[in-house]
């Protein structure tokens, strides 16, 4: 994490210890052929997911809470593989523009980070080939765990698997018809009506309108306020369940300027802070009693 990201975390308001576990060196696997002509770096994204599993998993196991920073969407096949070993029971809440639940016979892309979580659904898995590089990958979610808020860019096949099994989204559109009010109420409701679980937010930048989240590789218009993804976050704290998040997409190498760039990591880590604490409401810190003047 940026040191002005772990400042944010350790200011006077969210009063988090953060241990920075550094940045995972990962090597591209040589000669890492497409698979089936078209999904890319297999091999290399699969190798890389599985050290991050590791790492993850450790942190969680060490009572940590888990903050991952991307890279992009694929990320979460490790994240989330990591988490669950240690919370096999953990409910997901991906927040992002798109569904990234492709498998690799409908990508349209062959990007990996359009399918992380066809790998990780166990409803898909006789409909998911075997790629190289992830024979240690075992699906670790139902369908009934996950919650995507924000969607506005789905795929066919993707709305398809959405459909049939049942799984529960908020769509930009159902945001405008019931506020991100009762959005939040409803997540909740169907990730812990019945008991309370760890919960692992994926929080993809492009949930955000362009307009807020420029430096981002794959935008679309009309996403979420400032607010809307403030209340999100906060909301998510609230619960007091909060124990791993992603977030991914930001890319600086994309940012047509400086302020751009600015404006997107700045976006980033108040995403993360809300999600530790930070109000807008002012710091919530024991303020015992107002100075008297002598
Ligand atoms: N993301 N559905 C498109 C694809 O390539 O499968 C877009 C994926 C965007 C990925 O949000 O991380
Ligand atoms: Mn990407
Ligand atoms: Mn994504
Ligand atoms: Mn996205």
């Amino acid at each position: 994490m940026s040191s002005s990201g772990l400042d944010a975390l350790n200011c006077k308001q969210t009063r988090c210890q953060v241990h920075d576990f550094g940045d995972l060196n990962f090597t591209q696997v040589p000669n890492d052929e497409l698979y089936n002509n078209l999904i890319l770096y297999p091999r290399s994204v699969g190798l890389a997911s599985q050290m991050l599993a590791d790492v993850v998993s450790r942190a969680v196991a060490a009572g940590h809470r888990c903050v991952t920073l991307g890279g992009d969407h694929s990320l979460a096949l490790g994240s989330i593989s990591g988490h669950t070993r240690q919370c096999p029971h953990l409910g997901v809440i991906w927040v992002d523009a798109h569904a990234d639940i492709n498998t690799p016979l409908t990508t349209q892309s062959g990007s990996l980070h359009g399918q992380p979580l066809s790998f990780l659904l166990r409803e898909l898995q006789d409909k998911v080939p075997q790629l190289p590089g992830f024979s240690w990958l075992k699906p670790c979610l139902s369908a009934s765990d996950i919650v995507y808020i924000g969607l506005r860019d789905v795929d066919p096949a993707e709305y398809y698997i959405l459909k049939n099994f049942d799984i529960q989204y908020f769509s930009m559109r159902d945001i405008d018809r019931l506020g991100i009010q009762k959005v939040m109420e409803r997540t909740f409701e169907q990730l812990m009506g019945r008991r309370q679980r760890p919960i692992h937010l994926s929080f993809d930048i492009d949930a955000f309108d362009p307009s807020l989240a420029p430096a981002t590789g794959t935008p679309v218009l009309g996403g979420l306020t400032y607010r809307e993804g403030m209340y999100i976050t906060e909301e998510i704290h609230n619960t007091g369940m909060l124990s791993a998040v992603d977030m991914v997409e930001v890319n600086p190498l994309l940012g047509a300027s400086q302020e751009a760039v600015k404006a997107t990591a700045h976006l980033a880590v108040d995403v993360i802070a809300t999600c530790f604490g930070q109000t807008r409401e002012g710091a919530h810190i024991a303020f015992d009693e107002l100075p008297t003047p002598s």
